[in-house]
């Protein structure tokens, strides 16, 4: 195979001069997070007050995690490191509540996140001649614009198309000779049953590759789409706390994900002990991103289950490789791409006296995509047999959920009491959709 390197003297630098550019990256990250009221306070209870207290990689384990809730903790400027002038954007993605997390950048961490997504695309052998189809939300959310700077880094020809709507996503393909597509595993295959129902046939296109990410998908459904839509997938991994997609991208052996090291110092450790993993086993992926100034993250529980691969990678690259991830340690769905918490939902239904004392969440695959019903009880003084208040209900639930967290679930109202109750712990949530990963 005839791999392409976009920064070869980093993608293949020996792992000795690797961790030395780690550390002093490190250091150079530790000293914007001591400007973070958040860190400054945390890393002083370590004894770490200036970044030359760091004196090799393993000083990171004094560090203590951040979680999630830090972040909320935080919100909003508990983790800038920069004058709110020299900010330029701001990404956000949900938290467990009602606050999101949200990322601050500068204009040259805008530029180190093309140039990370750039080396990501150009390792799955695109280059400036490819039309690619970026079929993701653009938004708060990170997939749009973190593809779009990346694909305009390499010179391809950048459609910002958005997600969603099948039949102008073919109209595009056909009129602009796209070669490339991004979208998440499920609106893939979705595309697919559309493209045969609208009669569209496969040679009237002229893609050849698709980036796939945002949700978890086995290796089943990788060929899977490769055998439908006849293109070569690549598993994308990223998350908004750590700029969003460009962290670690499969090469073209489709073998793992390479984790770029010159940008983030990954660990992975066992959920419960938070004791590192023996290297090849699962656990959870741990984050300290290294090129990032206006939000330092470091040692982030990103809560992704996965493990290293311990043989090198055919490809000569010498940046490890994660596992598909296979789960999470906590409870967050990834509805079509879109991240939820049971307890958002819970804080939207709760808060409506009509609503009665017990629900359920359960997510379905209907067709190729997530579908979520949200099954609750209506509260003891509404009668089940007048429908119009019902109906108000529901479109009340629906319409509240949608503005909170993007997501329009089935809603179906039930008699109180007549939900099944758990005799241990509240089963809240009822995941339906094949566990193939
Ligand atoms: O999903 C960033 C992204 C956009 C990645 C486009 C790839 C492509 P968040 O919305 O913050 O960011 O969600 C991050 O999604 O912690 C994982 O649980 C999950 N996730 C992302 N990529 C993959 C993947 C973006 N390839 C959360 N496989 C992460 C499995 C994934 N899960």
């Amino acid at each position: 195979m005839n791999f392409q390197y976009r920064n070869p003297e980093i993608e293949k630098m020996p792992r000795p001069e690797l961790e030395k550019l780690q550390l002093q990256k490190l250091k150079t990250e530790i000293g914007y997070a001591l400007r973070t009221p958040f860190y400054k306070e945390r890393l002083s209870k370590t004894g770490i007050k200036s970044p030359d207290d760091i004196k090799t990689l393993n000083d990171l384990n004094k560090i203590p995690f951040t979680a999630k809730n830090d972040l909320r903790d935080g919100f909003p400027y508990g983790f800038l490191s920069i004058p709110k002038e020299e900010v330029v954007r701001l990404h956000a993605s949900s938290g467990t509540t009602g606050i999101p997390t949200t990322i601050y950048f500068n204009k040259d961490d805008i530029k180190n996140w093309a140039f990370f997504m750039a080396r990501c695309i150009y390792a799955t052998g695109c280059n400036k001649n490819d039309v690619f189809q970026n079929m993701i939300t653009y938004g708060l959310f990170t997939g749009g614009l973190g593809f779009h700077q990346g694909g305009e880094e390499v010179g391809m020809l950048v459609i910002p198309a958005g997600a969603g709507n099948t039949g102008r996503q073919f109209k595009m393909m056909q009129d602009y000779g796209t070669t490339v597509l991004h979208a998440t595993p499920s609106f893939l295959l979705h595309l697919e049953t559309k493209m045969k129902e609208a009669g569209i046939s496969r040679e009237s296109l002229s893609i050849t590759r698709a980036f796939a990410g945002a949700e978890p998908y086995s290796e089943d459904t990788r060929k899977r789409i490769e055998a439908l839509l006849k293109v070569d997938v690549y598993n994308s991994y990223g998350l908004s706390e750590m700029n969003g997609p460009g962290v670690a991208f499969e090469c073209q052996c489709k073998d793992g994900l390479h984790i770029w090291e010159d940008g983030y110092i990954a660990e992975i450790v066992n959920p419960d002990t938070l004791e590192p993993v023996k290297d090849g086993e699962i656990g959870e992926l741990v984050l300290t991103i290294l090129c990032r100034e206006a939000t330092p993250i470091l040692r982030y529980r990103t809560r992704d289950l996965t493990a290293f691969y311990t043989e090198p990678c055919a490809c000569g690259r010498t940046h490890r490789r994660l596992r598909r991830i296979t789960g999470r340690s906590d409870d967050m769905l990834i509805i079509n791409g879109v991240n939820v918490f049971p307890s958002q939902i819970e804080e939207v239904i709760m808060g409506m006296k009509e609503v009665g004392n017990n629900y359920l969440i359960v997510v379905e695959k209907e067709g190729a995509l997530d579908r979520m019903t949200v099954k609750t009880e209506v509260s003891a003084d509404i009668f089940m047999d007048d429908s119009r208040p019902l109906n108000a209900l529901k479109e009340k639930i629906k319409e509240t959920l949608q503005t909170s967290i993007s997501i329009s679930p089935k809603v179906e109202l039930h008699e109180s009491g007549s939900l099944p109750i758990s005799e241990g712990k509240a089963v809240r949530v009822q995941d339906m959709r094949p566990k193939d990963v």
